[in-house]
């Protein structure tokens, strides 16, 4: 059976029972489903010379909300594993693995609801905040659903205060994220992760011990080390997979079974190797290289990748925590005690380049090696709207772009397709002066 089957349960599954059971509104859900297939063939499917194997990726996402909801409901009621949901990079997946529970990215990437949502939030609240808080307030999304706790945390402005609404509707758990790098800060941040440790055992009724910890560890770095192993893959002229599938394989890391789809990674690393090795390319040699910065790119949110490269650009890296910030660390796995791995844990996500650090120069520094370690031609910045930290950040990146000598471009935007046209005009104009 091919990867892409075995995850994607049998196709003729009415899993409308199972929705509704979970308590969603199935019909609005049957019209998201319907929109978000209509984009994934624009942007996913229509795309020439994929390798063979991100045929695993199709899977995942006919799957994202059917066959994937029911392994992880299935496993709800055969052995009471628990679903915990999150938003942020800043929250350890390994500590959810370690108690025995089923680890889940909630961001959302499309609008929903959005005149409800203003009920609750003002207006001019960044997409991502609006998308969440629609889909729960819309019940279209069965991974905030299934979620039996939902771990928020004290990052920007508009998601700690969104979350206090937010926690109106689920079992809620905030982790507070320092915004400077201290001796002092990371302490209390090695503090917290320890609270959300404390939290989840409660939540699965499973006590947290040294060896499960350090397997949970290993399997989270196998993963990280099979998406490092792609992106290395991507510096090649030509490079061999698209950024719109490289994101995808980051997207898909945030609800797949972690080891089926490090598998995976590592098949489709493997052909990317291979295709370097005899010069195939998913677009020609010599297409401008672009090298992606900004804000978290949720599913679907496909937007500005579909526009880069329907306009003959490839990207070559995602400095994003939908890209390198999710893989390029792992957490040291050579922790003697069950301290010393939440030590190396928390030191590991506190080295997180975020904007809401103040101030971020780790941000710029991993921006201008990867534009250099993968021959971006020019870097594109990429704000959603009402994100002031992101905003405010992509300054200091033009000024070191420039100083760098790298064509530099900065985007606000946000989910809807009423600036595609233009955005396509400007990015256009980008790459024919690249
Ligand atoms: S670690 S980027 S996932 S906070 S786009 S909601 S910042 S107003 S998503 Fe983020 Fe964690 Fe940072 Fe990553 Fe606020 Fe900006 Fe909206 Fe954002």
């Amino acid at each position: 059976m091919s990867e892409s089957s075995e995850n994607s349960q049998t196709a003729e599954v009415d899993y409308h029972p199972m929705w509704s059971e979970l308590g969603m509104d199935v019909q609005a859900h049957d019209g998201l489903l319907g929109a978000v297939g209509q984009m994934y063939q624009e942007s996913y499917l229509s795309q020439k010379n994929r390798p063979e194997s991100t045929s695993y990726l199709d899977g995942v996402a006919m799957n994202i909300h059917s066959g994937r909801i029911k392994e992880m409901v299935d496993a709800k009621h055969a052995e009471g594993k628990k679903v915990v949901g999150s938003f942020c990079l800043y929250v350890p997946e390994e500590i959810i693995t370690a108690a025995g529970g089923t680890s889940v990215g909630l961001c959302s990437g499309a609008d929903w609801d959005t005149a409800k949502v203003e009920e609750h939030l003002p207006r001019n609240t960044c997409p991502l905040i609006k998308s969440f808080t629609g889909f729960k307030l819309g019940r279209v999304c069965p991974y905030i659903e299934s979620s039996d706790l939902v771990v928020g945390e004290n990052t920007c402005d508009g998601k700690k205060k969104a979350y206090e609404f937010f926690g109106t509707q689920k079992p809620m758990f905030i982790m507070d994220v320092p915004n400077v790098k201290t001796d002092e800060t990371k302490q209390h941040f090695r503090n917290e992760v320890r609270r959300l440790a404390k939290r989840v055992e409660q939540e699965t009724g499973n006590t947290i011990a040294y060896e499960g910890l350090k397997a949970a560890i290993k399997q989270a770095n196998d993963k990280r080390r099979a998406l490092q192993r792609l992106y290395k893959t991507r510096s090649a002229d030509p490079a061999p997979i698209s950024g719109l599938d490289s994101l995808l394989a980051v997207q898909a890391a945030f609800m797949d079974d972690p080891v089926r789809l490090t598998a995976a990674i590592n098949k489709m690393s493997e052909e990317c190797e291979r295709r370097v090795h005899d010069g195939v390319g998913v677009s020609e040699k010599g297409a401008k290289r672009i090298l992606y910065t900004g804000t978290p790119m949720a599913v679907p949110y496909w937007k500005i990748f579909t526009i880069i490269e329907q306009a003959g650009a490839v990207i070559v890296g995602e400095e994003c925590c939908t890209g390198s910030r999710y893989y390029k660390d792992l957490v040291d796995e050579g922790g003697q005690t069950l301290d010393e791995l939440y030590d190396a844990i928390a030191d590991r996500y506190f080295n997180i380049n975020c904007a809401i650090y103040t101030p971020n120069p780790g941000r710029i520094e991993d921006v201008l090696k990867m534009a250099k370690e993968q021959h971006a031609d020019g870097i594109i910045d990429c704000s959603l709207q009402f994100c002031t930290i992101y905003d405010m950040e992509s300054f200091g990146m033009e000024k070191a772009a420039q100083e760098a000598g790298i064509p530099y471009m900065h985007i606000t935007t946000d989910y809807s397709s009423e600036d595609s046209g233009q955005l396509k005009t400007r990015v256009e104009a980008f790459l024919e002066m690249l």
